[in-house]
């Protein structure tokens, strides 16, 4: 991580979004900036409601699926100083990866809805996206194991701006590789 970015964030992770003269940090925020961008598009819910909901998932997610479950699963060392009870570590915060899942799952399963929030395509389904991809990366099989959450990432993944944002994506992997 190079000291310009640390300038920008000095918590030293990403996201980061620079939008004017702002430097805007935490996936909650960085969304709801996103969203104020556009706000006819209600990115963020269409009604006060939907967005006390969308802040209901969005700190879950942020705090214990990416921080508690993906955090301690990639980076133990956060957590404890031995190295010698990272092993153990690692397996709880699998586990918790999978609790979280099944409570994504339940959730939407019951909400049967087309989108996390109700019919429409918000930031928390952008969010919820990122973690059935990660899901996949630690070699869960999300497909058969979270249905309704699996239905919801295939109904994202074919969004226009999606697939736009993958190609974006790609081509900035490879520009970073190069
Ligand atoms: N609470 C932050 C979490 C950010 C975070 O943990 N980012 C990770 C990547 S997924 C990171 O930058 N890790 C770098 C590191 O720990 O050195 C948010 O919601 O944006």
């Amino acid at each position: 991580m190079t000291e310009e970015f640390a300038r920008l964030n000095p918590k030293r992770k990403v996201p980061v979004l620079a939008i004017g003269d702002q430097v805007v940090t935490e996936m909650p925020a960085i969304l709801t900036a996103i969203s104020a961008l556009n706000p006819d598009r209600n990115l963020m819910g269409k009604d006060t409601s939907e967005t006390v909901r969308a802040y209901e998932w969005l700190n879950y997610l942020s705090g214990v699926l990416h921080g508690q479950g993906y955090g301690g699963l990639w980076r133990p060392e956060r957590f404890v100083n031995d190295a010698s009870i990272y092993a153990l570590l690692k397996e709880k915060a699998r586990q918790t990866i999978k609790d979280c899942y099944t409570f994504i799952n339940g959730k939407l399963k019951q909400a049967n809805t087309a989108y996390s929030l109700g019919d429409s395509f918000t930031g928390v389904d952008a969010f919820l996206l990122v973690f059935y991809l990660w899901g996949i990366r630690i070699k869960i099989d999300m497909d058969a194991g979270y249905p309704a959450y699996a239905a919801l990432a295939h109904r994202v993944l074919e969004r226009e701006s999606v697939i736009a944002a993958q190609k974006v994506h790609v081509r900035m992997t490879k520009d970073i590789v190069r």
